[in-house]
C-alpha cells in the first residue's frame, strides 16, 4: 500500500479516508472487545476536573490520568492487562511509518456529542522521536493544531471516519486538542459520537 496521497498540515500528515467502511466496522468491533476487557476510564486531572472523554487502552501500556496525574500503566486499574492493539492498526502503523519502533500503546478516546479535548501536547513518552498515529471513527472531528510553545496562531481541520494522522518530526511536539464533534455526520456507530485510536511508543 505505498503511494497514499496525504495533506500536510504544520507538519504532520493528514491520510484521508485510508480505512473503508468494512474496515472502519471491522475496528469498531475490535474496540468494543477492548473495552469489554478493559471498560473506559473517566479521566481526571490532578485537580480533580473530570475530562469530557472516556478513556481506555490496548497494548502494553495504557495511558491513565487521575489525581495522582499523568502516566502509563502496564494494565488497567482493576488489575486485568490491556487487550493487544487490533492488528489492522499495528498494520497501518508499519506501513505508515516503517522507520518507527513498533507501537507499545494504543490509546483508545471516546467522544461523546459534547466532547472536547483542550489544546495540549504530548510528552508522557520517553522518545520524542517515535512519531504517533491516530485513526479517526464515528462522526467528524474538529482537530486544532498550533506550536511548540503556548499561544499563537493555529490552524483548524476536520477529521472524518477513516481518516488517519502521522506526527512525525517536529509535528509530534506541536499543541492539539479537539474543539468539537459534529454528531450526525456518519452511522458507523449505533450512537453519536467519535471514536480516536492513538499509537505511540512509550519506552
Ligand atoms: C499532534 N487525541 O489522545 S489524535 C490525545 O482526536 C489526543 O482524540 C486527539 O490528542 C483525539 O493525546 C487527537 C491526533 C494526535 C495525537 C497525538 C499528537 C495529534 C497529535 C501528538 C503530537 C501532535
Ligand atoms: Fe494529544
Amino acid at each position: 500500500m505505498a503511494d497514499r496521497a496525504a495533506r500536510e498540515i504544520r507538519g504532520f500528515l493528514l491520510y484521508e479516508r485510508v480505512l473503508d467502511r468494512a474496515a472502519q466496522r471491522a475496528l469498531v468491533e475490535n474496540v468494543r472487545a477492548i473495552a469489554r476487557a478493559a471498560p473506559f476510564l473517566v479521566p481526571v486531572t490532578r485537580r480533580g476536573t473530570e475530562m469530557s472523554v472516556r478513556m481506555t487502552s490496548a497494548g502494553a501500556f495504557g495511558w491513565i490520568t487521575d489525581r495522582r496525574g499523568y502516566r502509563y500503566e502496564p494494565v488497567h486499574p482493576s488489575g486485568v492487562g490491556w487487550p493487544p492493539i487490533p492488528e489492522r492498526v499495528v498494520a497501518l502503523w508499519r506501513e505508515l511509518v516503517p522507520e518507527a519502533r513498533p507501537p507499545e500503546s494504543c490509546l483508545v478516546n471516546w467522544y461523546g456529542p459534547d466532547a472536547r479535548m483542550g489544546l495540549h501536547q504530548d510528552s508522557d513518552e520517553a522518545d520524542m522521536a517515535q512519531p504517533v498515529v491516530s485513526v479517526s471513527l464515528g462522526d467528524d472531528a474538529l482537530f486544532r493544531i498550533g506550536n511548540e510553545e503556548r499561544g499563537g496562531r493555529t490552524e483548524s481541520v476536520w477529521l472524518r471516519s477513516g481518516d488517519v494522522i502521522v506526527m512525525g518530526g517536529a509535528a509530534r511536539r506541536l499543541h492539539h486538542g479537539i474543539d468539537r464533534i459534529k454528531a450526525g455526520t456518519s452511522d458507523l456507530l449505533d450512537v453519536p459520537g467519535r471514536i480516536n485510536l492513538t499509537l505511540r511508543v512509550v519506552t
